[in-house]
């Protein structure tokens, strides 16, 4: 059994507290083989909180989907995260998502999509370069910014670090590529 964490940053804007978050992790060919794991947390209203927690997949499971529910205080009723977050090899997943009395906003993302801060498909030096450059930024617990990788409110090296893990990730990527990642060299003999 292998371990991937599915972390959360959730900003309440709500007017009820946050009592748990369950995500709902499932693989096989039909996707019908499922795990799910509850999280209690206590996230007030009007404060950003962060919660993770530990996937255990089956060893070989590594194309799977992953899906979230919130529940909070006075209520019975779960509300669905924005989106699933499909994943064609085995790697964490982020949720940057806020609350507000209409619902929930925001969305979960890959690791290695949420590490292409520049948006180009690929993770490399140049999404490292654009999270230096905000070293030490603080984001507003309402917004969200895409150097801010994990969504803890603060650009630092925590970001670097997901930026480094992921160099060369990503379909986009022409150059030095993890084969696994790469259907070109995949099909090369
Ligand atoms: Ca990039
Ligand atoms: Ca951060």
């Amino acid at each position: 059994m292998l371990v991937t964490t599915q972390a959360f940053s959730f900003y309440n804007g709500s007017s009820r507290a946050v009592t748990s978050i369950t995500t709902l992790t499932c693989y096989g060919a039909s996707k019908s083989d499922c795990v799910s794991e509850l999280v209690n947390t206590s996230i007030q209203p009007r404060q950003r909180g962060t919660v993770e927690t530990d996937l255990v997949l089956p060893r070989g499971v590594n194309d799977y989907v992953v899906k979230c529910r919130v529940t909070f205080a006075g209520s019975s009723t779960p509300v669905n995260c924005p989106n699933e977050v499909a994943t064609p090899l085995r790697q964490n997943v982020l949720y940057r998502i806020s609350a507000s009395d209409g619902g929930i906003t925001g969305q979960g993302v890959t690791e290695i999509d949420a590490c292409d801060v520049n948006n180009d498909a690929c993770c490399n030096a140049n999404d490292f370069s654009v999270v230096a450059t905000k070293y030490a930024e603080e984001i507003n617990p309402t917004e969200q910014n895409a150097s801010d990788i994990n969504g803890d409110g603060i650009i630092n090296g925590f970001d670097l670090v997901f930026t480094q893990a992921n160099f060369g990730k990503g379909q986009g990527c022409r150059l030095n590529l993890a084969p696994e990642l790469n259907p070109e060299l995949r099909r090369e003999p």
